[in-house]
C-alpha cells in the first residue's frame, strides 16, 4: 500500500510527493521506468514493470528501438502499460555511475520524462529513483538532483498538464536518502508541513 511520506505544494496546487511503495501499483496517468538504452527490461524496476504489466511492454519497447534506435538520456521512449493501473510507461535512461557527466545525464532523464508526460497530456506521474539500483548512482546524490530538478520544473512551468508528481520508492535505504535530501531542501518531510 503506497504511503505519502512528504508533500510540497507549488503554485496552482501542483504537488510533489515522496511516496513509499511499489511503482507498478501506482494509479497515475504514467509511471517512469529506469531503463537501459536498448530497452531490454531485465532486472530492477524494469523487470518488475514487465512482469506485472505483461509482455506487450517489452514488445512495444523493442519496436521503439527498431524504429528510433537506442534511447538517449534526454529523450525517453514511451509505451502503453499492459495490465498496470497506469496508462503509459515512460522509459527513461539514467547514467551508469562511472561513465562520466552522470549528474547532467540524470537531470536530463528526469526533465525528459516530465516533457514526455506533458506531451502525452498526463496530469499525474510517478518516478522511481532512476540509476540508483543496478546503475550504481549514489542514492543521496541522486535524491538531491532528482528533487531539485522536479522543483525547478514546477517553479518554471506553472501552465503544464502535470498536477501531481510522485517519487515512488520501494526500499528503505532509498527512501531515507530522499527524506534526507527533502529535509535539506525544504525542512520537515512531514506531509502536514
Ligand atoms: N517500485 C519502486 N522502486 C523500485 C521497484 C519498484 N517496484 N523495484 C526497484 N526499485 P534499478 P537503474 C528501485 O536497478 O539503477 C534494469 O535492468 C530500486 O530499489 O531498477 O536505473 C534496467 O533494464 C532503485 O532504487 O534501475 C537497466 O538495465 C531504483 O528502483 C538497469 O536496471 C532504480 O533501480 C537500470 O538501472
Amino acid at each position: 500500500m503506497a504511503q505519502v511520506v512528504a508533500e510540497k505544494v507549488f503554485s496552482e496546487q501542483r504537488r510533489l510527493q515522496l511516496v513509499q511503495g511499489d511503482i507498478t501499483a501506482e494509479e497515475v496517468d504514467a509511471i517512469v521506468n529506469a531503463a537501459n538504452r536498448y530497452l531490454q527490461h531485465g532486472g530492477g524496476v524494469a523487470g518488475a514493470i514487465v512482469r506485472r504489466g505483461g509482455s506487450v511492454i517489452q514488445e512495444e519497447s523493442d519496436r521503439w528501438v527498431r524504429e528510433h534506435g537506442p534511447v538517449a538520456h534526454d529523450s525517453p521512449a514511451y509505451t502503453t502499460a499492459g495490465q498496470l493501473p497506469c496508462r503509459y510507461v515512460i522509459h527513461a535512461v539514467g547514467p551508469m555511475w562511472g561513465e562520466g557527466d552522470e549528474d547532467e545525464k540524470l537531470c536530463a532523464a528526469v526533465r525528459g520524462s516530465l516533457r514526455v508526460a506533458e506531451q502525452l497530456g498526463c496530469a499525474s506521474l510517478a518516478l522511481p529513483a532512476i540509476s540508483t539500483g543496478i546503475f550504481g548512482f549514489p542514492k543521496e546524490r541522486a535524491a538531491r538532483l532528482i528533487l531539485r530538478t522536479l522543483a525547478d520544473y514546477f517553479d518554471a512551468r506553472p501552465s503544464g498538464t502535470l498536477k501531481t508528481v510522485r517519487v515512488t520508492l520501494l526500499d528503505p535505504p532509498t527512501l531515507s536518502a530522499f527524506q534526507e535530501a527533502w529535509q535539506e531542501l525544504w525542512g520537515s518531510p512531514s506531509p502536514e508541513a
